[in-house]
């Protein structure tokens, strides 16, 4: 008979698991019970390396103290109000906190709960700013292939993965998408951004041909493809896209849901790529995970352009229950105060180049076709196992689990983004336990 275990389910049926292969893994579960700084640990008490900041947003690092506590008052003095018409003082704040680390003229905050809401609401935006405008007819949405913008329908749709779509046949209309930037033929092995490929942006021009200026909304790309695979945009690429933006009245939104909150040595990665988004997400590392939250940053312009001449009444009509919840507002505040007081970007800045070189100190181990890096992400891409796309990343992922490290696995890429106050050694581990897992699955 199975005993009823604290803490230990003896029971994964009820449970339909995201993004996961339910039966294998309820065949052979992974459980993650406890974590600490850099680590998580198993029910076992097996200490597992965090190398991807759980899901790239724990980015100061487990069980930050001064969160949890933020959290813990918020809880006990107020547990919920809605934002719909009524306010209260931490929405403010956690806006004014996080407008404090946005690019310069990027300061009005739309609070949201998670990345694919946030990509939403920043296509919505996006029209609802043109309709203002007497533009109604710019509805139609730009996106590139291999992006990700959540599962959301608009997110969904204006992302460019295939099988994020092909089981529900649908997607919005009027969209379309750029090409993606990933060109290993050209650039594999690069260093930081590759040098190659910034006129792929041109391909904005060809879609202004096809489908006409005035009818495109908005552009949205991730400045640094994560989940797809880390794709790092060419040198110049998104200035091109910022510069054809501009000439024909096309707003560009970035989503920074991965690159936000110092994950590329920056408060946000338009800073470090020195191009600033008329429309900005984020989500993740603004709590640093601890409770869910999202926002969407718009630029003055956008707001007033929404705001001020609308019919007298609510101005745009969104929102969600949870918006600017007193729980994630108070974490928000709390892990804003964390990026700056320790000066999450700046030790991104300072181990960069030895995370640099230990990412592509894999080069030459067998089946490694490619490394990419940025600011503390890596991408190693495997060569697929016959007939067996994704076989190998995976078994390597399921061996560095077993070996006391967390990587992701995308296809055949395996993808790396650990908490940002990483150490030397830490990064020393990751790349031995990795490589030994890649010469393991050789064959
Ligand atoms: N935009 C980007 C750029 C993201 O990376 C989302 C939107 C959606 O966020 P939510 O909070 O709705 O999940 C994401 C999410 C991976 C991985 O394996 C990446 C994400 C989520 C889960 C796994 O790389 N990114």
């Amino acid at each position: 008979m199975n005993e009823i275990t604290p803490n230990r389910p003896n029971n994964l049926d009820a449970a339909w698991m995201p993004f996961t292969n339910n039966r294998s893994f309820k065949g052979g579960p992974r459980m993650l019970e406890r974590a600490e700084g850099m680590s998580y640990f198993t029910p076992e008490g097996r200490e597992v390396l965090d190398g991807t900041a759980g899901l790239w947003c724990v980015n100061a690092g487990h069980g930050r103290r001064e969160i949890t506590e933020a959290i813990q008052r918020q809880a006990a003095v107020m547990d919920f109000s809605p934002t719909f018409q009524l306010g209260h003082p931490l929405l403010f704040q956690a806006a004014a906190k996080v407008a404090e680390l946005l690019p310069k003229g990027l300061d009005r905050v739309f609070f949201t709960n998670s990345g694919s809401e946030s990509a939403d609401t920043a296509l919505k935006i996006a029209l609802a700013y043109h309709r203002a405008r007497g533009q109604g007819q710019r509805v139609r949405l730009v996106g590139r292939e291999r992006g990700y913008h959540g599962v959301g329908f608009g997110g969904m749709s204006v992302g460019g993965i295939g099988p994020n779509r092909r089981q529900f046949g649908a997607s919005l209309p009027y969209v379309d998408h750029l090409p993606h930037t990933h060109a290993p033929e050209h650039n594999a092995f690069s260093h930081g951004a590759p040098a190659w490929g910034a006129h792929l942006a041109d391909a904005l021009e060809s879609l202004v041909a096809l489908h006409g200026a005035d009818t495109i909304a908005a552009v949205m790309v991730e400045p640094i493809a994560g989940s797809t695979g880390v794709l790092v945009p060419p040198v110049g690429y998104l200035k091109r896209l910022r510069e054809i933006c501009n000439k024909y009245g096309i707003l560009l939104i970035f989503d920074e849901v991965i690159t936000g909150f110092g994950r590329i040595g920056a408060p946000f990665g338009s800073e470090r790529l020195g191009v600033t988004p008329d429309i900005l997400t984020m989500a993740k590392g603004l709590t640093n995970a601890a409770v869910p939250m999202g926002a969407v940053a718009v630029s003055d312009a956008i707001y007033h352009g929404v705001v001020d001449d609308a019919a007298p009444g609510i101005e745009l009509f969104h929102g969600y229950t949870y918006s600017g919840h007193p729980l994630a507002c108070a974490a928000a505040i709390a892990s804003c105060e964390i990026q700056t007081r320790d000066d999450l970007p700046g030790r991104v800045r300072e181990i960069e180049p030895y995370w640099e070189e230990g990412a592509h100190s894999l080069k030459g181990l067998a089946n490694v076709v490619d490394i990419r890096n940025f600011g503390l992400i890596a991408g190693i891409e495997l060569a697929p196992r016959e007939g067996k796309p994704g076989d190998r990343a995976g078994r390597v992922f399921q061996r560095c689990f077993d070996t006391g490290l967390l990587v992701r696995q995308t296809g055949d890429i395996i993808a790396l983004s650990p908490p940002l106050i990483i150490e030397k050694p830490h990064v020393d581990r990751i790349f031995s336990t990795l490589g030994d897992a890649i010469m393991a699955e050789a064959a």
